[in-house]
């Protein structure tokens, strides 16, 4: 049967609009950021034939956990800003291969271009998420700015980041309930980051990089997408309130068991004063 049109396919076209959105928001300058998104089979056989390998990519982990999975991932070095103009060049479908220890290529990335240098974060945060949440398709990582500023002037303690994103927007806590997870300062690219952002990943779907970025986790673009906007706007009026003067009200542990009562959400067990 005659494939359609892979350019018009859903996930590419989601994939050339959010990295598209994301370069616009100054989050993702240079080949900054990565993506990748699980596909079902069935959504990419009207486009390609399963069959047809391009070429074998090695991994440096073992991926053998998400053997015979589809994935549309972000190339290694490939800027954002370019994507749209040229989603085959900047973009692949890959396949996890029996043994995990290579990705088969099924489109894109051509000229030999490889997926995104932080492979191991994504296929091993997609491990993690998967045990928890079934669901879970996408991984994002990003440049935020705000959250990235401040990563140089807030505790990097978990429980006072969190408290903080939760205070400066009402909406934050009905959003990210279960806080955000923080690294040491990491080598990016690494085993070692990859480890340490799918441990976080089994508790929070953001998971901060200090001095380098964000990772966010969700079942779909527009979950993990409004993730990190929403964390990213709380530490941007974060950066205006310290800018004003500083804190002089804020919302009370009181007012946020009552928004989570309200939103039926359950906040991270020890993060708020008991009432
Ligand atoms: O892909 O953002 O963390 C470039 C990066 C590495
Ligand atoms: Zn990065």
């Amino acid at each position: 049967m005659k494939k359609m049109d892979i350019l018009q396919a859903p996930f590419v076209r989601e994939m050339v609009e959010v990295t598209t959105n994301l370069y616009r928001l100054g989050w993702d300058e240079r080949n900054g950021g990565n993506i990748s998104y699980l596909l079902k089979k069935e959504e990419i056989l009207p486009f390609l034939d399963p069959n047809e390998v391009l070429r074998t990519i090695p991994m440096i982990f073992d991926g053998s956990k998400l053997a015979g999975k589809y994935f549309i991932v972000t190339g290694s070095g490939k800027y954002f800003k370019n994507v749209s103009a040229a989603p085959t060049d900047n973009l692949g479908v890959v396949r996890v291969s029996d043994d995990g220890k290579g990705v088969e290529l099924l489109w894109g990335l051509t000229n030999d271009a490889v997926p995104t240098s932080e492979l191991p974060s994504h296929f091993m945060s997609h491990i993690a998420r998967l045990e928890v949440d079934p669901e879970n398709r996408v991984i994002m990582h990003n440049h935020a700015s705000h959250l990235l500023a401040m990563s140089f002037t807030h505790n990097l303690d978990e429980k006072a980041f969190t408290r903080t994103l939760w205070q400066m927007c009402t909406e934050c806590l009905v959003v990210f309930p279960e806080g955000i997870g923080v690294l040491p300062w990491l080598v990016p690219g690494t085993n070692e980051i990859g480890k340490a952002t799918a441990a976080k990943m089994k508790e929070t779907r953001l998971v901060l990089w200090p001095q380098h970025g964000i990772y966010g986790a969700g079942k779909d673009m527009d979950e993990v997408f409004g993730l990190i906007e929403t964390a990213e706007k709380a530490a941007e009026v974060y950066t205006y309130v310290c800018a004003q003067g500083g804190i002089k009200q804020t919302i009370s542990d009181e007012n946020l068991w009552t928004l989570a009562d309200a939103f039926g959400v359950i906040p991270k067990e020890g993060y708020l004063e008991e009432r």
